[in-house]
Parts: structure tokens; C-alpha cells; sequence
């Protein structure tokens, strides 16, 4: 096969291998007939270039702890990264790439995350990959500092990043960016598909802002590659000089051609997300002087070129195992603290240091919160922590924190400036770097303007922790623009996100430690601005119950006196039926059967949160008058669903049809729980701009409006 080398910078075999690139991605999107060809043609010089000489990696073990990241933010261009990731000896076979796009393939028309595979995070919603990036970024310089040794640079790598249009107009990514920009992350590196095309057609319908000095004034390097996108001499030049760069983090500017070689296609948006057709691939090859009869076709010169990666990787990773050995030798502790980490398992056991909380005090879940950091972060050294500009108000900062800064790669607490989105994103960015994890607050009411990030990290499992405070219209004052309603439902319903609503201090602990311990999945945690009880563990089932996501608190029976966390007096409560004895309450209690009880409750109280006190207190009221109403916390739907058919039914047994569920959100979800002759206490509207504890009065969540609801649920059962 004879290539014309007309590009500065390419050999005749470079030129064949990115022709190789450019027609598996066309043939694989055309033989889906859906995809995106015209970026990954575009861009395939680009890619090839910095995937071949520039990215360190392994392809025999992906995971390797210092290669270098590759982010695919446009995303929609799946059909390089998989074709790079065949030819340089991925677990990508070539029936892979024949299977783009199809049902179970290894080859989905978005990358998602599979470090396994090489696919260092999900993207597609544009704007999530750079963004992650800059969370890869800043997790690099924090680990770098925290076990790089003189003579030892174990964390070393850098993370590139391939950013389309689309990624550089979404607001998310102009916040990450700005905030990369801030942190000085000359560890990022970025390469700007400038192809003046998107769907609607060319950029300029709507983005003719001047995105070089955009980046400039985040605080960027910008460098600007002219041509056709296939001068691979200055591509090069501008490659060094990115990784020369000590201050800043780089965007490369770089001139594309989306669908490049394709005679009638090139440079149209038609070239963006639908196949070319068979005629014009046949074309496009016979221009390049290939066989217009061979598809899928890999030149033998070319498997053999890309699979040089795979001897490099091997090397470069025995040089690194031979450092790591040395390391291992002379820094023992930091050695094993990087393999725990590495492996997932956390320095220590979390039991042991998790703070318990007097009974019968009144402590905000926020202020838990904190305590709970506060005990449990300077432990956890390889955890970063943050908030969007809500530090005092989400209590996410522990006392001994430094913040992470330009000079001060050794702080973990992330100030992430007025930007949720990007917050998410680069939690996540954190979370997938294989050492470190994040959390990060803002109030739940904004977890609307961070829900992108959240989505992708339920979807692609990352366990990134999100902390939402002021969770309901409990906070008062600054009125319905601040008060969620509807948000517990819409994190609910996130598959594989585990939502959890604490309902005191000592479930908040047990929250945190089922977070930390959690690794299969993003959390968010909600916590309340208000006061809330802090129960009385001997008293109610102890909050380590937590992890079953609901479970019987307390059950009152007829003519019992007085709560203590009322009145002031102690008072027995009934270990409730199907729940045996080493889990409740210490064994202080006889159960409902030792008593000779009836097992089963006449009404059933089912609360999250805040309202779980409002619950208790309506179970005594109820039991002063003769109905024994068994009060269930669920502090998180998700965990519960997982349990068994009969511990769930012991929790809500189904012969109990009388049922009242707590919550100061909307009704969205709870009728699974409450059943046709349930009645919802919560909210059918926004809140209002009052005292908390006025709107908590005025939408009834009042133990006088329960007990109501509950002779209501009653009758409906009668
Ligand atoms: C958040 C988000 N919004 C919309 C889309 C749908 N979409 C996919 S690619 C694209 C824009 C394409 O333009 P560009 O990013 O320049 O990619 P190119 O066509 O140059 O490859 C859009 C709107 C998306 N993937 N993510
Ligand atoms: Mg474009």
C-alpha cells in the first residue's frame, strides 16, 4: 500500500496507522449505522501522536498506578479511543470494534468507565470529562506531595484531555476550568478540537467568544496549532512545551477538520453523528489508496507499529515496580499506606473512632456531621474534603484542615469556589484517580445544578460522597428558593446512588462510616440545618441499624407512659416482631412474644430525618390513647430495598395496612411504602419564606397532624 507523506512530522507508517484510526472508526459507527465518524477522523493525528509517544501506559495492566490519564471528553468520539485502545493491545478485539454500539459489547457509543479496559471515566455529557480531568489533576498533585520521596517520584503522571466544542461551551466546564486555572494544575493538559462544527452546524451560530484569551484569563497556558490537523511538528512542539510548563495547566488550540479525507462530508455538521454512507467510505478510501473492498482492514505494519506501546508500557512499569521496591524498602509506612489505599481498604477500622452522642440533646445532622469528620478526616489522609463556598454551613471542614492551594499541594480541603457542578465533576475526577476520595458539600436544594455529575457517578459507580445540607424547609428563613421538596425523590431516583437522610448525630456517624466503607457507588448524605434529637440508643434500636437503610426504632403500646425524650421519664420500649434480640437495643429489652404481646402494631410511622422525632412523639401521644403505632426510620430506601423479603416484612409487615409516612418532602415514592390506605404527611408545594420551625407548624408536621393521619390511616384500614 503506497501513502503519500505530506504532513510535517509523520512518517509514511505514522500516516498509515492514523489512516488505519480514522477508517475503523468510520467503518465501525457505519456497520452500527449510529455514531459520530467526523470527530474521530478529524482528530485522528492528534490522537495517535499523543497516544503513541506522549501517554505513558501499560496496556497489560491498565490500572498501573503512574501512567498517565487519557480523558475522552468528547465522548461522542468513543470510536477513536476504542480503535487506539485495539490497536496498542486493550481488551478490545477487533469483533469488539465490529460491535460497536450493539447490546452487551465491550463497546457502548459512549466510553464508560472501565479502568480495566483503559476508559478512565464515563463520558458524553459534554463538559463531565475536562472536568473530572481537572479532579484528576488536583488528586495527582495531592498524592504526588503526600508519598513522593526524594529519588522517588512514585505519583508522576499527567492527564490529557481531548475536548470538543461542545465540552468548552458547557458551563460546567468553565467552572472547572476556572478553578484549574486558580490551582496552577500544569499537570493538565487539554487538546481543543477546534473544528468550528457542531450538530446545528458551524460554531458560529453561537460560539464566537475568543476562547484562546477565555483560557488566558482563567489563568492558562494557551497554545494555538494552525493547519489542517494534521501538522504533527507543531502539534509536537506544543506538546513539550505543555509538558515544560511548571505554572499552569495547558489548552492546546488545535485546528481540526471534523470527517477529514472525506470528499463530500468534510467539514459538515451531517458529519457529526450519522454514518457516512457506504459509497462515500469507499470513497475516502480509494482517495487514500486503499482497497474500497476491505473493511475493518488492519495493515500488518500498522499492528505491528501500535503494539510497540505494549513493550514500552511493560518497561517504563518495571522501572517504576523496581522504584516502588526501593520505596517499599526505605518508607515502609507510606508503602503500605499506598497499597491499602490502592487496594480500597481504609487505614483503619472506622468503628474504633466514630464519636457516639449523649442522648437527649438537640444537635443539627450538619453539626454531627462535622463532628464526625472531625474525629474521623485526620485519620483518613488520603480523603479530600470541601464545599462550594458553603464551608460553615455544611460543616465539611474538619479543625486541623489546610486547604489545598497552589503553594500548598499538601492541604485536602478543596475550596471550590460558587460552582456545584464542577464540584461534582471533579469529585468524581477524585474519586476514579485510584488512591484518593472526595466529598464535598453544598445546600440540597442546589444539588439540582450539580445532578449532571451525580447521574454519571451513580451511573459509572464512582464513590464520590456528596454532602447536601439544610435539607428541607426546616431551614427556615431564607425561604422557598433555599427549601428542597422534591429533591429527596429526585436523588431517589438515581439508580445505584445510595441516598441517606440521618434521622440524629449518632445515625449520622453510622451514615458516614456506611459511606466510607461503601465503594461501589456514589452516596449522598442529607443533612438537616436545624436541631434534631439525638436518641437514646438503650431506649431505641441503636443506629447501627442504619445499614439495613430502615428499620423498627421504637414501637409504643397502649397506656405506656411517657417518652423520655419528651417527658423526662424512662420508659421501656417493645423489641418489635422479627427482629432478634442481639440487634436491639443491647438486649435490654423482653420482646413483644417475652411480654406476651401482640407481635403486630395497629399503625405504622414511617419517617426520614427530621421527622423521625415528629414520628416518636406521635407514637406516644397514640399510645397515651390506646394504639400502638411502631415508628420506622429509613434513613435510606436504597440499603432497605436490598434486604431480605422477611426482614423487610418485619420492618413494614404487610398485615399492617395502617401506615403514615413522615417526610418534609413530596409524596413521589413513598406510596410503595404506605400503600392505598397510607397517608403522607409531607409537602405538595415549594415552602415558604418563615422560621423553620413556623413552616414545620404550618405544613403539619406537628405530632397532633400525625396522630391525625394516623387515626385517618386507620379508619381507611378499618
Ligand atoms: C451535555 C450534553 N448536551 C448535549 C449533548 C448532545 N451532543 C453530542 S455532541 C454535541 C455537540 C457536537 O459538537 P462538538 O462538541 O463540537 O463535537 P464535534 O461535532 O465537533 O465532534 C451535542 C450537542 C451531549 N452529548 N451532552
Ligand atoms: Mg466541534
Amino acid at each position: 500500500m503506497s501513502v503519500t507523506v505530506k504532513n510535517p512530522g509523520l512518517s509514511e507508517l505514522d500516516e498509515l496507522c492514523i489512516e488505519t484510526i480514522r477508517f475503523l472508526s468510520m467503518e465501525g459507527v457505519q456497520k452500527a449505522n449510529a455514531g459520530h465518524p467526523g470527530m474521530p477522523m478529524g482528530m485522528a493525528s492528534a490522537a495517535y501522536v499523543l497516544w503513541t509517544k506522549y501517554i505513558k501506559q501499560n496496556p497489560a495492566n491498565p490500572r498501573w498506578h503512574n501512567r498517565d490519564r487519557f480523558v475522552l471528553s468528547a465522548g461522542h468520539g468513543s470510536m477513536l479511543l476504542y480503535s487506539l485502545l485495539h490497536l496498542t493491545g486493550y481488551d478490545i478485539t477487533l469483533d469488539d470494534l465490529k460491535n460497536f454500539r450493539q447490546w452487551g459489547s465491550k463497546t457502548p457509543g459512549h466510553p464508560e468507565y472501565e479502568p480495566d479496559r483503559g476508559i478512565e471515566v464515563t463520558t458524553g455529557p459534554l463538559g463531565q470529562g475536562i472536568s473530572n480531568a481537572v479532579g484528576m489533576a488536583i488528586a495527582q498533585k495531592y498524592m504526588a506531595n503526600h508519598f513522593n520521596r526524594d529519588g522517588f517520584p512514585i505519583v508522576d503522571y499527567n492527564i490529557y484531555v481531548i475536548a470538543s466544542d461542545g465540552d468548552l461551551q458547557e458551563g460546567v466546564a468553565s467552572e472547572a476550568s476556572s478553578l484549574a486555572g486558580h490551582l496552577g494544575l500544569d499537570n493538565l493538559i487539554v487538546v481543543y478540537d477546534d473544528n468550528h462544527i457542531s450538530i446545528d452546524g458551524s460554531t458560529d451560530l453561537s460560539f464566537t467568544e475568543d476562547r484562546a484569551k477565555r483560557f488566558e484569563a482563567y489563568g492558562w497556558k494557551v497554545l494555538v496549532v494552525e493547519g489542517d490537523g494534521n501538522d504533527m511538528a507543531a502539534f509536537e512542539k506544543a506538546l513539550k512545551k505543555a509538558k515544560a510548563e511548571k505554572q499552569r495547566p495547558t489548552i492546546i488550540k488545535f485546528r481540526s477538520h471534523i470527517a477529514f479525507g472525506s470528499p463530500n462530508k468534510q467539514d459538515t455538521a451531517g458529519a457529526h453523528g450519522s454514518p457516512l454512507g457506504d459509497d462515500e467510505i469507499k470513497l475516502i478510501k480509494k482517495k487514500f489508496g486503499w482497497d474500497p473492498e476491505k473493511s475493518f482492514y488492519i495493515p500488518d505494519e500498522v499492528k505491528a507499529h501500535m503494539q510497540k506501546v505494549q513493550a514500552e508500557g511493560k518497561k517504563a512499569q518495571a522501572a517504576w515496580d523496581k522504584l516502588f521496591a526501593d520505596y517499599t524498602k526505605k518508607y515502609p509506612e507510606l508503602a503500605a499506606q499506598f497499597e491499602d489505599a490502592a487496594a480500597g481498604r481504609l487505614p483503619v477500622d472506622l468503628d474504633g473512632i466514630l464519636p457516639a452522642f449523649e442522648p437527649g440533646s438537640s444537635l443539627a445532622t450538619r453539626k454531627a456531621s462535622g463532628k464526625v469528620l472531625a474525629e474521623l478526616m485526620p485519620k483518613l489522609p488520603l480523603i479530600l474534603g470541601g464545599s462550594a463556598d458553603l464551608t460553615p454551613s455544611n460543616n465539611t471542614r474538619w479543625p486541623d484542615a489546610k486547604d489545598f492551594q497552589k503553594d500548598a499541594r499538601d492541604g485536602r480541603y478543596l475550596r471550590y469556589g460558587i460552582r456545584e457542578h464542577a464540584m461534582g465533576a471533579i469529585m468524581n475526577g477524585i474519586s476514579v484517580s485510584g488512591l484518593a476520595r472526595a466529598f464535598g458539600g453544598t445546600f440540597l436544594v442546589f444539588s439540582d445544578y450539580m445532578r449532571g455529575a451525580v447521574r454519571v457517578a451513580a451511573l459509572s459507580k464512582y464513590p464520590t460522597i456528596f454532602v447536601f445540607t439544610h435539607d428541607s424547609i426546616g431551614i427556615g428563613e431564607d425561604g422557598p428558593t433555599h427549601q428542597p421538596v422534591e429533591h429527596f425523590a429526585a436523588l431517589r431516583a438515581i439508580p445505584n446512588l445510595l441516598v441517606i437522610r440521618p434521622a440524629d448525630a449518632n445515625e449520622t456517624a453510622q451514615a458516614w462510616k456506611y459511606a466510607l466503607e461503601h465503594r461501589d457507588g456514589p452516596v449522598a448524605l442529607l443533612l438537616t440545618r436545624q436541631g434534631c434529637l439525638v436518641l437514646d440508643q438503650d431506649k431505641y434500636a441503636p443506629a447501627t441499624n442504619l445499614s439495613k437503610g430502615a428499620y423498627v426504632l421504637w414501637r409504643g403500646r397502649p397506656g405506656l407512659a411517657s417518652l423520655r425524650h419528651l417527658s423526662g421519664e424512662a420508659v421501656p420500649a417493645l423489641r418489635p416482631a422479627g427482629i432478634l434480640p442481639a440487634e436491639m437495643n443491647k438486649g435490654k429489652m423482653p420482646s413483644p412474644q417475652e411480654q406476651g404481646q401482640d407481635a403486630l402494631a395497629t399503625v405504622l410511622l414511617l419517617a426520614t430525618g427530621s421527622e423521625v422525632s415528629v414520628a416518636l412523639g406521635a407514637a406516644e401521644a397514640l399510645a397515651k390513647e390506646g394504639i400502638a403505632a411502631q415508628v420506622v426510620s429509613m434513613p435510606c430506601w436504597e440499603l432497605f430495598e436490598k434486604q431480605s423479603r422477611q426482614y423487610k416484612d418485619s420492618v413494614i409487615p404487610p398485615a399492617v395496612t395502617a401506615r403514615v409516612a413522615v417526610e418534609a418532602g413530596v409524596e413521589l415514592g413513598w406510596h410503595k411504602y404506605i400503600g392505598d390506605k397510607g397517608v403522607f404527611v409531607g409537602m405538595s408545594s415549594y415552602g415558604a419564606s418563615a422560621p423553620g420551625k413556623v413552616c414545620f407548624e404550618k405544613y403539619g408536621f406537628t405530632v397532633e397532624n400525625v396522630v391525625k393521619a394516623a387515626k385517618k390511616s386507620i379508619a381507611n384500614s378499618d
